[in-house]
């Protein structure tokens, strides 16, 4: 199998991170964000949104990060996505809260205070970095409470929904995530930091 993908970016680097946690092999394709690779004609064939990661399997094309963890630990029998109708819901809406809700704040940090930096050599907007801190106060506490007394977020096992969710904080401290006052998150994330799959697959900046 194939991945279209920029190792730096979050949503590439949870992909990778699930199919080494998983033996399972790809085939990095490096679509350089930084030269707009992602826009040009012959990506846009592979996804017409011009975003990356994209998986192809053969005949079968899968864009969006979320669909592509799934689709790759339904490959074979694991605890990362169990064949369960519960768990799989409750990792699910973990993701679609990390793309609906956590991702407006954390991709926003993100963005603002270090990729425009170093991509452009901008300073980051302080309106969006304001609404950001909002949004990132607003749902950083759900996070936080939830994990209060456990090791990780669905059935206290590590699955999918950590990846997903946990994909912004390599970035913490050059984005300034504010994350001070979330013990539990931190702890959290030592945890994932410390998974050989996640350490293997961090960026080499
Ligand atoms: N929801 C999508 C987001 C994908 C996305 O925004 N990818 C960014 C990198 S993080 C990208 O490839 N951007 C290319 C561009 O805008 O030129 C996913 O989870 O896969």
């Amino acid at each position: 199998m194939k991945l279209y993908g920029f190792p730096p970016s979050p949503n590439t680097r949870k992909v990778q991170a699930v199919a080494a946690h998983l033996d399972i092999p790809l085939e990095l394709e490096f679509v350089n964000l930084a030269k707009g690779e992602a826009r040009t004609a012959e990506f846009l064939l592979i996804n017409p949104g011009g975003r990356t990661p994209v998986l192809v399997d053969g005949d079968f094309t899968l864009w969006e990060s979320n669909a592509i963890m799934q689709y790759l630990a339904s490959k074979k029998k694991n605890a990362l996505w169990p064949d369960d109708a519960r768990a799989r819901a409750d990792i699910a809406r973990w993701q679609f809260w990390q793309v609906a809700h956590w991702h407006q704040g954390c991709g926003t940090f993100l963005w603002e205070n270090m990729v425009k930096k170093m991509l452009f050599g901008m300073d980051g907007d302080p309106v969006a970095l304001k609404q950001a801190e909002e949004t990132f106060h607003r749902d950083a506490p759900v996070l936080d409470g939830h994990l209060a007394n456990r090791h990780y977020l669905v059935n206290d096992t590590l699955t999918l929904a950590d990846f997903s969710v946990g994909s912004y904080l390599h970035y913490a401290v050059p984005a300034r995530l504010p994350l001070e006052r979330y013990r539990n998150i931190r702890a959290w994330y030592a945890r994932i930091e410390s998974l050989p799959a996640w350490r293997d697959t961090a960026p080499k900046m």
